[in-house]
């Protein structure tokens, strides 16, 4: 079956996080060291809380894996916790104004939200974050590469050059502390994290993900639901805490013309043996998708993250759900800012949708048969319109 699917499982202080993916072909080799790699980034980024210095997410694979090799069964991995104490956890009778507890507690008809916090906890990204890094060793054998960085932090914001080479990107981003490839603003995101811990407060904001190497037409222009913009969007969106999402030049386009906003489209026949085919775009304002379908630009995928809900000084206003009085909202060990965690999760979701979007066209049982199909297509499609 040529689909790509994942479900996730586990409570932020349960025994384990656990993911079933299907649909990845037989032969692929899993890189365990890559996977890990990406967990360890998310765990990462100045402002994370005391959790993560409990944790040392590392991924294990309880079946669809021989000799570090899927083998087209279902395949569960597995990251263990270690702050492992679900039934000893204490109530939250105060909902977190901005967190899921207050409409997760009345939904599931209890005064107690802790059951519905150990699951909407930003915990269970470490899941997304495994089943994201197994994506992207698929990727990587069609040379398809996935970098993520932060853009803004609070009040401070920049832009990173839309021309830079992905291993250049990637490195830039990896030397700093908050994942901001520009040094000068890194600096004043960490300062800005800083201040917000003494204030007892804490800070949102906004991540890049840029993949290289897709080929043409990866998603579709026939229905809603199959345009990978769409499906970029909805994945990303069901990251916790993201409140926006945008593609390419995203909200700004409302308000320039369309002969300031369409990338116009260019040929050159040096570059004809590259996914792109040899139609280059001197701009990239649609972010790699037109009509919801790839059109060999990187794609590019911006998220912004409102600020944790759970906010050190007790200030928020908020509800004893077992008295109704008022007070102020329940803490909880947390973050002061994880935005640099969140662009990490971002990343990985969009490296699972463009692999299942690969799968979907050129998947087959086995890697071989899709390693085959996708060259066989880039040949059929550079045969297009060739001048004798
Ligand atoms: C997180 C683990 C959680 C939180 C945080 C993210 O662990 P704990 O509750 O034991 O401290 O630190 O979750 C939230 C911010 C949230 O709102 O739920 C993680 O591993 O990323």
């Amino acid at each position: 079956m040529a689909t790509l699917t994942y479900r996730t499982a586990g409570e932020s202080h349960g025994p384990a996080l656990v993911s079933l993916i299907e649909g990845l072909p037989a032969g692929l080799p899993l890189d365990t060291a890559l996977i890990n790699e990406e967990l360890r980034r998310r765990q990462g980024g100045y402002g994370r809380g005391g959790r993560q210095r409990i944790e040392t997410d590392t991924v294990s694979f309880l079946s669809g894996v021989r000799r570090g090799r899927t083998i087209g069964s279902p395949l569960v991995a597995q990251i263990v916790n270690r702050d492992s104490r679900l039934d000893d956890t204490p109530a939250l009778v105060k909902p977190r104004p901005g967190h899921a507890d207050l409409a997760g507690a009345t939904k599931w008809l209890t005064t107690d939200c802790r059951e519905t916090l150990e699951r909407a906890s930003a915990r269970e990204t470490a899941n997304r974050v495994a089943v994201g890094a197994i994506a992207r060793c698929l990727l990587k054998e069609f040379n398809i590469q996935v970098v993520g960085f932060v853009v803004r932090i609070g009040p401070v914001r920049t832009d990173i050059a839309a021309d830079l080479p992905p291993e250049e990107l990637r490195q830039a981003a990896l030397a700093s502390e908050v994942y901001c490839p520009d040094n000068a603003a890194s600096d004043q995101m960490i300062e800005a994290i800083k201040n917000a811990k003494i204030a007892g407060d804490t800070l949102g904001g906004i991540v890049e993900t840029r993949v290289f190497g897709c080929p043409i037409g990866l998603g579709s222009c026939t229905h809603w639901d199959w345009k990978l913009d769409s499906r970029i969007a909805a994945e990303v969106m069901g990251i916790q805490a993201i409140k926006g999402v945008e593609i390419g030049m995203g909200f700004r386009a409302a308000e320039l013309p369309g002969s300031m906003v369409h990338d116009p489209i260019h040929f050159d026949a040096a570059q004809r043996q590259t996914p792109a085919l040899g139609f280059t775009r001197p701009t990239n304002n649609a972010g790699g998708l037109e009509g919801g379908m790839t059109n060999g630009q990187p794609v590019v995928v911006r998220a912004a993250m409102k600020p944790i809900s759970t906010l050190l000084k007790k200030v928020m206003p908020s509800v004893d759900l077992t008295s109704h009085q008022a007070g102020k909202a329940d803490y909880e060990r947390s973050d002061v800012c994880a935005v640099s965690a969140a662009g990490v999760v971002v990343e990985n979701v969009v490296a699972f949708e463009i692999a299942r979007a690969m799968v979907e066209k050129f998947g087959g049982d086995s890697l071989t048969e899709m390693w085959h199909n996708y060259h066989a297509f880039l040949a059929a499609a550079r045969a297009l319109g060739n001048p004798e």
